[in-house]
């Protein structure tokens, strides 16, 4: 069966320094809020660390039957059985990865470009990541604001959903799905607020919403 996301929020487990918030704390809270889908955006830990974090986000994430994918790293995705792992354009060739995972696992692809988006598409990705569609601080990903013109114009092209990722908050969210994006993924917003579970309530009310 194609992959489809379960919900338009693609919630990203990244608690961007923030020295009270653990990862663990984060995805409770993002579990709590509703969310159905989450990457575990783990930088810069040694790869024990990771694993073990992994372990503990994947226990709570199964609580609330939320799907989990591991940012990056295939090894750490197979290991802790989470459904599924998240590629950069550096990290793992999608074929090698496929040959590791798997038909059952998900994986998605980050793509900057019209031309990443094809290729991701053709070489069995089942979900893309596009970005920044809009200017973000969170990344320095050495692109510009892609715009929703060009997200359009992948959704043209390219059949497997698609994740719009960079820039987003609750009110642009909106604009990114007519643009074509099956899911929007936002990060400042949601980790930086005050209340995440809230934050997270609003936002999936808002694209539930018939009138967005
Ligand atoms: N990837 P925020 S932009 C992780 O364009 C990531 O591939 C991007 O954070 C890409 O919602 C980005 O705070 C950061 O802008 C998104």
């Amino acid at each position: 069966m194609p992959f489809a996301f379960p919900s338009p929020f693609y919630a990203m487990a990244d608690t961007l320094n923030r020295p009270e918030l653990s990862f663990q704390g984060l995805t409770d809270h993002l579990c709590a809020g509703g969310v159905r889908l989450l990457q575990l955006r783990v930088k810069q830990q040694p790869t024990r660390d990771f694993v073990a974090l992994a372990t503990e986000v994947w226990r709570i994430c199964r609580r609330y039957q939320c799907t989990l994918i591991i940012n990056d790293r295939v090894d750490i995705a197979l290991a802790v059985e989470a459904d599924g792992v998240h590629l950069g354009q550096e990290d793992l060739p999608l074929a090698a990865a496929r040959k590791i995972l798997g038909r059952e696992k998900i994986i998605g692809v980050s793509t900057h470009t019209v031309q990443q988006a094809l290729s991701a598409g053709q070489e069995g990705a089942d979900y893309i990541g596009f970005g920044p569609l809009f200017g973000t601080t969170t990344k320095a990903t050495g692109y510009t604001a892609r715009g929703l013109e060009q997200l359009q114009e992948i959704r043209r092209q390219v059949r497997i959903p698609i994740v719009a990722i960079g820039g987003i908050t609750a009110e642009r969210a909106p604009a990114a799905l007519r643009a074509g994006a099956d899911a929007v993924a936002l990060i400042s917003d949601i980790v930086l607020a005050s209340d995440i579970q809230y934050r997270v309530k609003t936002l999936l009310r808002q694209l539930d919403s018939p009138e967005r």
